[in-house]
């Protein structure tokens, strides 16, 4: 088998990911590196101008607190999770949001502003973009910023970090890690650092998609993120939270192009097919969500309550499909016009605003509409609840158990939320961002810059004050080098056991070896296990605890495994690892579903055997896990829920 170089890199601060946090996390980096003489490197598994969530570009930035207070904020969120979020940590985003917003506007980011000049908002959280080149923006931003530094700065690009490393002699504390470049000359990669950051995203692909065959790729998050932010820190054995909190985007179905807009900018209403407007009705007097309290009953209703209704009318009552009425929203604006020329104008507006809406950030579903003949101002769309993701970071959770800011800290939070540093997970060293970081939801592209510049900052400090480097065992780097590209060395071994001759045009999936299976297949079975036993769509979202325990079994067979799993090249040996990941999301993700008997976020998932928020035993806590690598054990643990701002019940659009 051939032979990989490897390169070594020494740093003080490792950024691993290079999306919307570590953009964030690379400009503030810089400025306190060059401060104290500290060395920064990035490294991302794609190219850095157009990697992450936000390649493709977005129509708004959801997190703007403008002149609303910080509590404001935080009151939303956590109305929106249930009454589960980390508070110091969702108002420290809140309190400083706003100078990231005014920053990127700085970089070049087009805001859509009204005829005087104010930002035109969504929402009452949300601002209008022209988004097609967000991450390109950003990303220049934080190449010009870690430029400043010179020989101390470096941007690595397509490199998949695989593992990270910790400290030879002290397990909680990190060192550095290792990943496999999939660009020639294909190097592996040994990073070694006192502090390293992780923002890499979250996870599409671990729950099986709703389209398959024909349009298998096709979804909402884009499918290069396999859970490395999660997968890397649990692995090493960081306290992560909140895995059981995952997110299911309602879409304009199919091309899975965004709803804000259209509920919040031009004020539309969706209904059942029969046309019961759901959300309405339910809000009411003895409607649905009043079995929901005290959370459901609220303005606005929480996310997935709003799925939760939408559920109720597709799988209890039959009277599917969903559909938002784009053209009753456009006529409606238009009509308010003084005269029938101003109208045609104002409807030719709508209509342009309502394509660009798409064209901004999910070019799929326009082709979509232009494809089925769909004209929003003529008739109604389809909309539906997407498959499962973790993205802690939009109306998700999950993420690692960090510490918070010090100085929001009271007499009864300090000791459970702060240990030092700000954004620091439970491993020395290792700080999180983003979608890296659980708990505190509702950041979206804004607050995860943010809060990349939160940790960035405090992980300098760590590396200032914490001037010595680890030290990293070389044989376990040997063995994790052997590892990495083990699955190479299982094609070579077997391939000429395959029923198919690799010279006659086959495609990959009609191969069939006795010996092995592909990283596709291996995806495809964590997929099957996780939308039939782990509550995916297939399973209209509920499970029990005879399901999970089901799941818990076949994932355990998929561990033992991926040893027999063959990569016929790099590209998909970097397939093989996003599954390492993605099995790991998953296997977290059902124990903490197991852990927590309720059901709490109805629209998300369905616990059938505890189908109840249960206030009294799991409203003051958080549902934490702990992996330990040695010995392969997991560890669930309760850590409370401190709400010591209290919070308004009706907060208002
Ligand atoms: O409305 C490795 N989000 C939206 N936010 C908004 O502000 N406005 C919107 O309009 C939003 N919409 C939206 C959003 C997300 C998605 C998926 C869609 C639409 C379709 C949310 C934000 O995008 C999200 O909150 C942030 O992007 C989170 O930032 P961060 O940094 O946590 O994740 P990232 O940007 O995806 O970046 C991840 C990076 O990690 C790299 N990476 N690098 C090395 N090794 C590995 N093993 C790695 N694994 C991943 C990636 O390459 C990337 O650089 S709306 O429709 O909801
Ligand atoms: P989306 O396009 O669904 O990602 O939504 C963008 C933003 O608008 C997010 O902050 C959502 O939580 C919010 N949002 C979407 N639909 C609604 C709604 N019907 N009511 C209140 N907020 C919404």
């Amino acid at each position: 088998m051939r032979e990989f170089p490897t390169r070594e890199v020494n740093t003080d601060l490792l950024i691993i990911g290079g999306g919307m946090a570590a953009t964030g996390a690379g400009v503030e980096a810089a400025y306190w590196a060059k401060k104290h003489g500290q060395k920064v490197v990035l490294v991302d598994k794609a190219a850095f101008d157009r990697s992450g969530a936000v390649a493709m570009g977005l129509s708004a930035i959801n997190q703007y607190v403008g002149d609303n207070s910080p509590i404001d904020y935080l009151s939303y969120v956590q109305q929106d999770l249930m009454g589960l979020c980390r508070q110091d940590l969702v108002m420290d985003i809140a309190r400083h949001v706003n100078s990231s917003v005014h920053m990127f506007e700085g970089f070049g980011l087009p805001i859509w502003k009204d005829s005087e000049g104010n930002y035109v908002h969504e929402g009452r959280w949300q601002l209008m973009i022209n988004g097609e080149s967000y991450k390109l923006i950003l990303a220049e931003a934080a190449k010009n910023a870690m430029a400043t530094l010179g020989e101390n700065g470096e941007i690595i690009e397509r490199v998949f970090v695989t593992h990270l490393l910790l400290d030879e002699k002290d397990k909680d504390r990190i060192a550095g890690a290792v990943g496999m470049s999939v660009r020639e000359p294909y190097e592996f990669y040994i990073f070694k650092c006192k502090a390293a950051l992780v923002a890499a995203g979250g996870a599409v692909h671990v729950f099986r998609p709703r389209s398959t065959g024909e349009g298998l790729g096709r979804a909402w998050y884009p499918p290069w993120q396999s859970g490395s932010s999660s997968a890397l820190m649990q692995m090493a054995g960081a306290e992560m939270t909140s895995q059981e909190v995952i997110f299911i985007p309602t879409r304009f179905k199919d091309g899975y192009g965004p709803v804000g807009a259209w509920f919040l900018l031009f004020k539309s209403t969706a209904t059942s097919a029969a046309g019961f407007n759901y959300m309405a009705e339910g809000f009411k007097e003895g409607g649905e969500l009043h079995n929901w309290l005290p959370y459901g009953a609220v303005k606005p209703i929480p996310t997935c309550l709003r799925n939760h209704l939408m559920m109720q009318e597709m799988y209890v009552k039959g009277d599917g499909p969903i559909l938002m009425h784009t053209d009753k929203a456009i006529e409606k604006i238009a009509s308010e016009a003084p005269d029938e020329k101003t109208k045609k104008k104002k409807l030719k507006e709508l209509e342009a605003e309502a394509w660009e809406d798409f064209l901004d950030m999910t070019i799929s579903q326009a082709m979509l509409w232009a494809s089925k003949n769909i004209y929003p101002e003529q008739g109604p769309s389809e909309i539906a609840p997407s498959e499962p993701y973790f993205i802690g970071s939009h109306s998700g959770a999950s993420g690692a158990w960090c510490s918070g800011p010090e100085d929001l800290q009271t007499d009864e939070s300090k000791n459970d939320y702060f240990w030092g540093y700000n954004r620091m997970s439970t491993i020395k060293g290792l700080f999180a961002a983003g979608d890296g970081v659980g708990d505190s939801s509702h950041k979206f592209t804004s607050g995860s810059f943010t809060e990349g510049r939160i940790a960035a900052k405090a992980a300098i400090k760590y590396c200032v004050e914490n001037p010595d480097m680890p030290k990293v065992d070389d044989r376990k780097i040997n063995e994790l080098k052997e590892k990495t590209y083990a699955p190479l060395k299982v094609y070579e071994d077997h391939k000429g056991y395959s029923v198919i001759d690799d010279h006659v045009g086959y495609t990959y999936s009609e191969e069939i070896n006795p010996n092995y299976i592909d990283p596709k297949m291996m995806m495809f079975r964590i997929q099957k296990i996780m939308d039939e036993y782990a509550g995916g769509w297939g399973s209209q979202y509920k499970c029990s605890s005879t399901t999970l325990n089901i799941a818990l079994d076949y994932l355990k067979f998929c561990k033992e495994d991926l040893d027999k799993v063959a990569a016929r090249d790099i590209h998909e040996l970097m397939r093989y690892w996003e599954n390492v990941h993605r099995l790991n999301v998953a296997e977290a993700h059902v124990r903490h579903k197991l852990f927590r008997e309720e059901t709490r976020w109805p629209g998300y998932y369905y616990r059938s055997d505890f189908p109840k928020i249960d206030e009294k035993n799991w409203g003051g806590v958080f549902a934490n896990s702990k992996y330990d690598p040695e010995k392969d054990e997991w560890e669930m643990i309760r850590r409370p829920n401190i709400r010591y701002v209290k919070i308004e019940k009706v907060v208002g659009m």
